[in-house]
This record gives structure tokens, sequence and C-alpha cells, in this order.
């Protein structure tokens, strides 16, 4: 029990604080109590354990004033929290039992507790993956976001096979993670008038819209260490009340008007995923945050009573993304306006704090603002962006009074390039113009990377090329992302992790925090009895997803068929069409065949789950055509025993954790050059699944890893993008002629065969028109590559051997790994071990 401090935690000391909360925090009686409420006393017993963690952490923190990092990320998609904290404290037998002590069970109450899901997909889980990691690993690292009143929606689907959304009350019940903390409230003001003062660069902001932004934090527990570190939400509430003169004169609706609208900045996660917002809410939710978050780092700086030049060297801030990027020229103003530094000092000071990670390189996810809106909303960052741009900061042009500064600007470096300057420039022009979030975020940071080598490389030489010319190379780096095996293998699959333990004669606390020793698996690939085992552990995965589908659909799943699974945000670049498209080619190809012909093929049952943009069309028919196959396929006696197919609704972590310990082969088929990296490539592969994809984002280091005989890769590489999307534009080849396969499928759609074919037409034209993603070029090597899983997968002992080896190799991609890296070669902090 290394990991507590303080409290008893036998079973009997744990049952009787159970039965505490039980009594006093939920005022209810032992005997009348349900799995609700039992899981809610659970919560609030292991919270009391956590809380001492992180009193004592922070309390380290403050006494030894290490450089500290904090993590600015809009979105945070932590999952349920009791299972890992239990796992994490070391708790969880303990915590079985005492439970089973009051007639409950751990199993069931642990289903009780509602996904914090307050984020769409793989940029929010790899923040909750890196807070996992910081406590880990003993560094000193917060995280700051919002707390969205509702997280990502509901989804919903109609008999047609639509996607619907509903809200995600997650609050609804009492959290017992977060704690209040009503006493760390900032003023966050919108709107207003900015009127400069002197020739310096120094405004004074007035006027406007005040709100308030007060903390809830969260705890977040180290595994295996007493480090806990803290996530704080804010939550907008309104400055003054209801306005009490418009009340008395019965102007009820006018009376909260103003409490409304300061609400509703943190009301709810925009459920965009890869897209830009033209939309004035989601500006102030960035403004509000990395105001409230950076005026909190700024107080807790001053306490340490240190010169505020020396900011730099106790505090590192990585924006996830460019969502906080408003922190650069929000840190201008409070060191200029308020701390009444000089340009210089303060955009140097600036220039050393902030990081800035890149997690896409398609175009319509690259974040811009319409200018008019800046000015109208932040009209201080505006004349402070301007600023940057040319007046003060070197950056575009140079002018008298900077010319003491040893900074150069691109036109002294590149004179007369007047293409280079309006390419790199922050303002595009156009009507409106518009902010260009990205070189804001460059020019303002310290370093800048990817999350995986080929992504880094892209970022490099294509989006940020003329920053790379500009500022050099030596800024521009790859962190490949990374998921915590924690929640990821010994969470989500505790058979494989007590193998895993058995086989190394490692505790897992030991394999766990050192991901590498899986390669001491490799051997045991010769032994028949571990083989067997591991097998059996994976069928039994398949049982529990089959349970679960059952009890969740009513369906019955085949087990004895090979698990195939893609589960992500829908999205064509992810190309889950090409998936479904695949699927009634292996369709039709079956009931071309004569029984006893199918009886020699594998059987399969093809998963997918996830949601799409509630405003994306294709995306959203995709799901349609997804669910309408499903509807035919599984019913037809010809073919149903040989191939399956289900929809999951409402994808969420907890669907993930079971989805992923059973899969045989998942599916990462992005066009080459789209996914930046990828996570759940990693997941499936620790947990010993196979891996079918394109080479494109971490699919490429996994190969490296486990060795490109254990992946089945298909597609055409990224260098070959540009040309064949060229192709399509200036040469078109009929599609009967350069893809019979692929046309025979889509024209059977069409003719109706799984429901009115007309409503796929817009989603058919994409392919057939323009293919931007390239389903044409790649459908016959993907249908190629399906074949060779099978006949790997016929080779049961061989395939096993396959599935050892992927684990065995999957050390590299620990998040512990990724953010060791952030920590040494970005943010430049050390460990700090919580000690009694
Ligand atoms: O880096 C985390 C994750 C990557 O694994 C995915 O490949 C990438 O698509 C995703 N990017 C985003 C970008 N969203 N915005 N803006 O979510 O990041």
């Amino acid at each position: 029990r290394s990991a507590l401090r303080g409290l008893d935690t036998d079973v009997g000391s744990i049952t009787k604080s159970v039965v505490h909360h039980v009594q006093t925090s939920l005022a209810r009686q032992p005997h009348n109590l349900d799995d609700l409420g039992a899981y809610q006393a659970a919560a609030l017993s292991v919270r009391d354990n956590l809380i001492l963690n992180w009193n004592e952490t922070q309390l380290q923190y403050t006494r030894k004033a290490p450089k500290r990092a904090y993590y600015l990320s809009l979105e945070f998609l932590m999952g349920r929290t009791l299972d890992n904290a239990l796992l994490n404290l070391g708790l969880k037998d303990e915590y079985k039992d005492g439970i089973k002590r009051l007639g409950f069970s751990i199993e069931d109450i642990l289903e009780q507790e509602r996904d914090a899901a307050l984020g769409n997909g793989g940029l929010g889980r790899l923040a909750a993956c890196y807070l996992d990691s910081s406590a880990s690993q003993e560094l000193p690292l917060w995280g700051y976001g919002l707390r969205y009143k509702y997280g990502i929606f509901q989804q919903l689907i109609s008999p047609e096979g639509n996607q619907l959304e509903a809200p995600d009350p997650w609050l609804e019940h009492q959290n017992p993670w977060e704690l209040p903390r009503l006493d760390v409230v900032y003023d966050v003001r919108f709107y207003g008038q900015a009127e400069r003062l002197d020739g310096k660069g120094r405004a004074q902001w007035t006027g406007g819209q005040e709100v308030l932004a007060i903390a809830y934090d969260v705890m977040i527990p180290g595994y295996g260490t007493q480090t806990t570190n803290n996530l704080r939400l804010w939550e907008s509430r309104p400055k003054r009340g209801f306005d009490l003169n418009s009340f008395n004169a019965g102007n009820y609706e006018g009376a909260v008007e103003s409490s409304n609208s300061a609400e509703a900045i943190t009301s709810v996660l925009y459920p965009n995923d890869h897209t830009t917002f033209g939309k004035e809410l989601r500006l102030k939710q960035q403004y509000f945050w990395t105001a409230a978050s950076l005026a909190d780092i700024l107080r807790r700086f001053k306490n340490l009573d240190k010169p505020i030049t020396e900011f730099p060297e106790y505090a590192a801030i990585q924006l996830n993304d460019t969502h906080p990027t408003l922190a650069i020229p929000e840190l201008m103003r409070v060191l200029i306006d308020e701390e009444e530094l000089d340009w210089n000092t303060a955009w140097g000071i600036v220039t050393n704090t902030f990081f800035y990670t890149n997690h896409t390189v398609l175009p319509e996810a690259l974040e811009k603002w319409p200018v008019p809106l800046i000015e109208h909303v932040l009209p201080r960052h505006m004349q402070i962006i301007y600023d940057i741009v040319s007046l003060r900061s070197f950056f575009l042009t140079r002018t008298l009074s900077d010319a003491s500064s040893s900074r150069t600007s691109v036109e002294r470096k590149f004179p007369h390039d007047r293409e280079r300057l309006a390419r790199m420039s922050l303002i595009e022009e156009g009507q409106p113009k518009q902010v260009r979030m990205a070189h804001l975020a460059c020019i303002g940071s310290r370093k800048v990377n990817g999350v995986a080598e080929l992504h880094s490389d892209l970022v490099r030489t294509t989006i940020l090329k003329d920053f790379v010319e500009f500022e050099g190379i030596s800024k521009f780096g790859n962190v490949t992302n990374g998921i915590t095996p924690r929640r990821w293998l010994d969470q989500c699959n505790p058979e494989l992790s007590a193998l895993i333990s058995k086989t190394l004669k490692l505790d897992k606390t030991v394999w766990l925090k050192d991901l590498t020793k899986l390669e001491g698996l490799l051997p045991f690939t010769e032994d028949k009895a571990f083989c067997k085992e591991w097998a059996a552990i994976k069928q039994r995965n398949k049982e529990r997803l089959a349970h679960h589908v059952e009890l969740t659909l009513g369906l019955k799943v085949n087990t004895n068929a090979l698990f195939d699974v893609q589960i992500k945000r829908l999205h064509e670049y992810k190309r889950q069409t090409l998936n479904i498209l695949g699927v009634i080619h292996r369709y039709l190809t079956l009931k071309n065949m004569t029984p006893a012909k199918r009886k020699k093929v594998v059987n399969r049952v093809v998963f997918f789950a996830g949601k799409a943009a509630p405003a994306y069309y294709i995306a959203k028919l995709t799901i349609r055509l997804i669910v309408n196959v499903a509807r035919i396929i599984n019913a037809d006696p010809d073919t149903k025993d040989h191939l399956t197919l289900y929809f999951l609704p409402d994808y969420s972590v907890s669907l993930a954790e079971v989805l992923i310990p059973a899969s045989n082969i998942s599916q990462h088929i992005s066009t080459a050059g789209t996914e930046a990296s990828g996570t759940s490539n990693m997941k499936f592969c620790l947990n010993g699944g196979l891996l079918l994809g394109t080479v494109d984002g971490a699919n490429i280091e996994i190969a490296e890893e486990v060795g490109e005989s254990n992946v089945f890769f298909f597609g055409h590489l990224t260098p070959a993008v540009e040309d064949l999307r060229f192709q399509h534009l200036y040469h078109p080849v009929p599609l009967e002629q350069k893809c019979p396969a692929l046309a025979h499928v889509l024209n059977q759609v069409s003719a109706g065969l799984f429901g009115d074919g007309h409503v796929y037409e817009p989603l058919l034209n994409t392919v057939r028109q323009g293919d931007y993603y390239l389903l044409s070029d790649d459908f016959d090597s993907y249908i190629a590559a399906l074949g060779m899983v099978d006949e790997a997968y016929s080779d049961s002992e061989e395939w096993v051997k396959k599935s050892i080896r992927t684990t065995a190799k999957m050390g590299k991609f620990s998040s512990d790994r990724a953010i060791n890296e952030y920590a040494e070669s970005y943010w430049n902090i050390e460990k700090v071990p919580v000690t009694k």
C-alpha cells in the first residue's frame, strides 16, 4: 500500500468508511441501498484517500517550488474514475471484498458510474492518458480545462438507421470526483473598449461583460506513487446574479438574460471534430478558459516572490492544439497592461513559456477566427495580434522603434518575398480577414511538435514549412503519442494482465511502469501452454463483448468468428465507408458461392462504433448505410453464419474498454497522410489484436516495432496522394474501368439492395466523383489485405504467435514514455517524488 497516506485500508476499515458515507454524506440507510448509492458511497470513500495524497502532493510542490508544467486542453475524455482510482491506489481487492461484505458486487457498482465524456475523440483521450502518466511519473503537472455541464452528445440510432443526438447530463447525480473551489475565482471580461495609452503598446480595456470563472478540482492519482496531480476545470457564473431592476419592472426574461449568457459559456462541449467553427460562444469558451487558467498560473508564480522575468523558469504551458492559442495574446496583455513590462521583455517571456502540439494537417481543421469577431469579443487581443504581426515583435516586418532588438523579421530574412509574407502572416486576407491560430501558436511558442513521425514531417514540410525556414528546424520536433497501459491493459483486460505478470514473473507494478518489459513475452511464443492460455483469454473477452451486445441490443453474436473492429469518430478521411463497402463486397462474394465453398471461408463479425458530428451529413449517411447493411445481411440465411455486422451505438471510453480486448483485427485505414497518429491502434495492439491499416500516422511506428510480418498494410503511400487527386480531377477514369469490384458494390447499393438506393447517392457520389479520399485507388489492395487476414487467421497457432509478438513489442507506446519526452525535451521539468 505504498501509495497511501493516513487511512486504514484493511477490508474492515473500508467497509466502515463506505457505511459512514452512506449514512452521513448520502444521508441514507445501509439496509435499503441500491447499486447507485453503493457506488456513490464507495466513490466517496476512495476519494478520501485521494484527497490526502492530493493535499500532500500540493504541499510538497509548494514547498519545493519546482518548475511546473500546465496542460491546457479544451477536452479531457476521462471515462470512468472509480476503477482507475482503485487500481492506481492498489486497493481494488480490498474494496472488492469490502463491497461484497455489504452485499454488493464491485462489477455492478462500477457499472453505475457515468463516463466523464468531456471530449470528442483522440485529442481529449490523449490528454487524459497524459494526466495519468504525469502523476505516475511523479511529474509536477496540472491540467486546465472546462467543466462542461453537458459532455459529448449521446448517440441514438433511429429505426431507419439515422443518428439522433440527445444531451449528456453527466452531472445529473452528484459527481464525487470533483471538489468545488468556491474561493478560487477570477473575473473574465468580454467585449468593451480597448484604448491605447502610449506609443509603447500599452492599452486599457474597460466595459463589456464580466463573467466569473469558478474552479473545480479533479484529483489525478499516480499508479503506485503518492503523487496526486490536479485537473482544474472552470465553470462560468454570472458576476451579478440577476438584474433586480428588470425583475421589479416585470421583465422576468430580461432579468436573467445576462446570467444565462454567462452560464452558457461552460454549458456544452462542442461536438465537432476536425472542423473549424465560426461561433462566438466557442470563441468565448476559449478565452474564458485561457484567461482563468493563466490568471491562476500567474497567481501561483507570484506566491514565489520572484521577478516576473523568471516566469518561464517556473512554468511551461503546453497548448493542446490551437484551441488555447489566445493564451499567447492574453499573457502579453497581462505583462504589458498590468505588469507594465516593455513589449520585447514581455514577448521574450511569452515565447519561452508556451509549447504547441499540432494534431492535424487537414486544412478544414486548421483553426481560423474572423478578425471582426475577435475585434468585437476581445478588442484588446486583436490589437495585440496586430502588434505581433508587424509593429513590435519583428515577426513580419521591421520598424525603427524595434531596431535594438536582436530578433529578425521575415522581411529582413527573405527580402522582396511578398508571397512568403502573405503566406506566413497571422492574418489571412479575405472577406472577412481571419486570424490563423496555428501561425500564432507557432510563433508564440518555444517549440512545436507533431504527434507521430510521419505527421511531424508533414507539419515541417507542409503547413509550417515557411516557419521552419524562418526559425530553424530545431524548433520543430516530434513526440509520438502514447496510451496509459493502466487503463488500456490492466483495467480493461485483467486476465491478460495477470497472465503477463505470471509469465514474466514480475509484479504488475513493475511492467506497467516499464512497458518495454513486455518484450520478455517473446520467447513464450514457443510455449504451447502459454499460447493456449493467451488464446483462451481472447476468447473470453470476445464472449464478454458478445454478452454486452446481447444485454444492450438484444442481439446474439457468433463468438467463433473472427472479430473485426473499427471504432472511432466517423469521418471521410478515416474511411469507414471503405470498410462498409468492403463488407458489402464480402457479402456479395459469399452469396455467389456454393454452400460447400462458403463453409471454407473464415467467418467474420464486423463491429463499428463512433459518433458523427451532428452537422456532418456524409458521415451520418455512412452510419445509416452500416445500420441498413447490417439489417439485411444479419438476416440472410445463406450468409449469416459467415458474416454479420453490428453498429454499436453511443461509443464511449467505457464501450472501448469492452471492445478493444475482444478484437482479433482492428482497422485503421485512413487515406495516407491524413491521420496524425491514431491512438486506438496502440490500444488494440497492446491487447494482442492485430492491425489492418494504411501506411499512416502511428501505424508506421507500430509496424516498425512489431515487424511488418505481424501487421496487414495496404494502400497508396503519402507521396502518391497529391498526384492521385490531381488525376481524379484532370484525367478521371470511369470507375467501371478503374475498379470494377468497387463499381459493382456501389451499383448494388444504388439498386436498393439495402433499402432505398437514392438515400445513399450523395455518399456514393463522393466516391464516383472526385474521390478525394482515394477509395477507388485503395479498394483492390484493401480487399486483398482482408484476404491475407483470412489466410493468416486460418493458421490459428501462428495467429496467436503474431498476437503475442504484437503485445510484446508495444513498450514504446506507453504514455509514460511520451510524457517523459515532453518533460525532458520540451518543458524542462523534473520529477518531484512525494514522500512521507
Ligand atoms: O493526437 C491525438 C489525436 C491523434 O491521434 C489523431 O490522429 C488526430 O486526428 C487527433 N486530432 C484531433 C484534431 N482536432 N482538432 N482540432 O483531434 O489527435
